[in-house]
């Protein structure tokens, strides 16, 4: 049974280059305590059997909790490991080529950084849409930001649920939830905290007292 995309205010994804030097399992343990229901596997330094390996495990876990599990690039990993789906950005696999591979039923998210691009994979049956990066970020240097404008472009017309990202930490989340994000996608604002399911408890209250005034 495929997990469908969820309604959630915190998209979590993991980088073990950003995880304090703990093992990638033990920081998804520590996500799904806190009670996140959406997870990507987005690892850029691993080799393809040490990512399967881990995908498993980490699929047997979000399985139990009930968490749907997406990959990040590898369709033959999460197909391998029967994650819910996966994430692609502009320069990976086509949507329609992921789609042929992966079936209706699994989840497929596309990273977008302009309305025309949220437009094609909207028109191309995407589940999801990433909008980002917000801000500039360590965690993803190669695009640059594309500011609160078209999140609030998105925010204002998008049909499809929307993951917004990059740089949103403590500091940023309020503000980025009042221009329009729901569901917040972070990396190193969780990933490198020393007590994650306490970080996600902070930013699920900042989140939600953003939205009550926005
Ligand atoms: N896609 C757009 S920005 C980004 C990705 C994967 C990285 C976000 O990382 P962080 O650490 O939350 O800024
Ligand atoms: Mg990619």
């Amino acid at each position: 049974m495929v997990i469908p995309f969820p309604d959630t205010d915190i998209y979590c994804i993991t980088d073990s280059r950003q995880s304090l030097g703990r093992a990638t399992t033990d920081v998804v343990e520590s996500m799904l305590e806190a009670g996140i229901k959406v997870l990507q596997y987005r690892e850029k330094d691993k080799k393809a059997g040490e990512m399967l390996r881990e995908c498993r495990v980490i699929r047997a876990m979000t399985r139990e909790a009930g968490c749907c599990f997406l990959v990040n690039d590898y369709l033959d990993i999460a197909l391998l490991c029967e994650a819910d789906g996966v994430h692609l950005g502009q320069d990976d696999i086509p949507l329609a080529d992921a789609r042929r591979l992966l079936g209706r039923e699994r989840v497929i998210g596309i990273s977008t950084h302009r309305l025309s691009e949220a437009r094609a994979a909207l028109a191309g049956g995407a589940d999801y849409i990433g909008v980002g990066p917000i801000f500039p970020t360590a965690t993803k240097t190669t695009t640059p930001p594309v500011g609160y404008a078209y999140l609030e472009e998105i925010a204002a017309e998008c049909p499809l649920p929307f993951v917004t990202i990059g740089g949103i930490n403590e500091r940023t989340v309020s503000e980025t939830v009042r221009r329009g994000a729901r569901c917040c996608g972070i990396v190193s604002d969780i990933t490198s905290a020393g007590d994650i399911p306490a970080k996600i408890g902070k930013l699920r209250a900042l989140i939600r007292a953003a939205q009550t005034v926005a």
